[in-house]
């Protein structure tokens, strides 16, 4: 059997093997979910509050049909220079690597790719979930069902709250993920720090993330922890207002056919001309946070480790 093709920066592979925090970062908020120029900038900035805080990144992207785990400034430019490029999730991921072409990883397949280079934290804006026309589409993201099969912290604000979050958050119950939520007692809304939905488990401390899936390994269970961690209060948008673009946009998907993995971007961008940036700038700022948070846990193994 040929070997897997995955390739880990020297530097990340250093911090790997002498237990140096890391964290991975997804491509396709880079690739698809942000506009230019802030896609890139959001990217370099989040690599550099990872080490800030003393933790190394490893942004994760397919190029040439290679697993890259660590990219160099170039990289992240091409992926956010407005190229056409898949989105890769579980299903996708190894027809990419056998076709040896490039594509962007969403949430499940940055899950994956982490996972098997040993990264036990990764940062990004907002998981996908359960669609509102759910009944309908039977549209419900890969990411949720990820949860079950691999082993890794996701740090997000909740899941994008163009989805229908009390649906999201209740399948992720079913499906046994443990969801923390830091420091409040609700549920996040993405680009709004409370969803109206009470959360049961509420975490002030980052360790308490490590501990958490420390305990799920000894006890055999397998699977992952979604770090639930709110916008900073001074760029969330009041949840009345955003509902309203949301609305809009969702009536405009509807009426142009969006359908399959492109709901979640057309609606973003969608929501980024209604709302004139804002919905941009708040999602820059809790991608920004959540790099900081899932630093802050990545370092907190290093401690357990010793
Ligand atoms: N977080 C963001 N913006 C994004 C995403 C996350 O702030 O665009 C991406 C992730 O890659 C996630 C995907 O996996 O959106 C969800 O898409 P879907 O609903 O098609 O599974
Ligand atoms: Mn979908």
């Amino acid at each position: 059997m040929r070997d897997l093709p995955m390739e880990v920066t020297e530097e990340v592979a250093d911090a790997i093997s002498s237990g140096t925090p890391v964290v991975a970062l997804e491509s396709s908020i880079i690739a698809q979910g942000l506009p230019q120029p802030e896609n890139i900038v959001t990217a370099v900035a989040a690599e550099g509050e990872i080490r800030n805080q003393g933790a190394i990144p490893a942004t994760i992207a397919i190029i040439d049909g290679v697993i890259r785990i660590g990219l160099n400034p170039d990289e992240i430019e091409m992926l956010g220079s407005g190229i056409e490029l898949p989105k890769a999730g579980r299903a996708e991921l190894p027809l990419i690597l056998t076709a040896g072409i490039t594509a962007a990883t969403s949430v499940s397949a940055t899950m994956i790719c982490s996972n098997l280079a040993g990264i036990r934290v990764f940062a990004t804006g907002g998981i996908g979930g359960v669609h509102r026309n759910v009944v309908e589409t039977y549209d419900i993201s890969q990411d949720l069902l990820e949860f079950c099969h691999t082993q890794i912290i996701v740090v997000a604000s909740g899941a994008k709250a163009v989805l229908d979050l009390r649906k999201t958050y209740e399948m992720l119950e079913t499906l046994g993920v443990s969801v923390l939520a830091y420091e409040l007692r609700e549920l996040p809304a993405f680009w709004s720090r409370c969803s109206g939905i009470r959360s049961s488990i509420v975490v002030d401390d980052p360790v308490d993330f490590a501990n958490s899936l420390a305990m799920r390994r000894q006890l055999g269970m397998g699977g992952g922890i979604l770090a639930a961690n709110p916008i900073p209060e001074e760029s969330e948008i009041p949840l009345s207002q955003v509902e309203a673009w949301i609305d809009e946009a969702l009536k405009q998907a509807s009426l142009e056919d969006i359908t399959g993995k492109h709901v979640t971007p057309y609606l973003l961008s969608c929501l980024a001309e209604l709302s004139e940036g804002e919905t941009v700038r708040a999602n820059m700022s809790l991608v920004h946070n959540n790099a900081k948070l899932a630093a802050q846990i990545a370092t907190c193994f290093g401690k357990l480790d010793q």
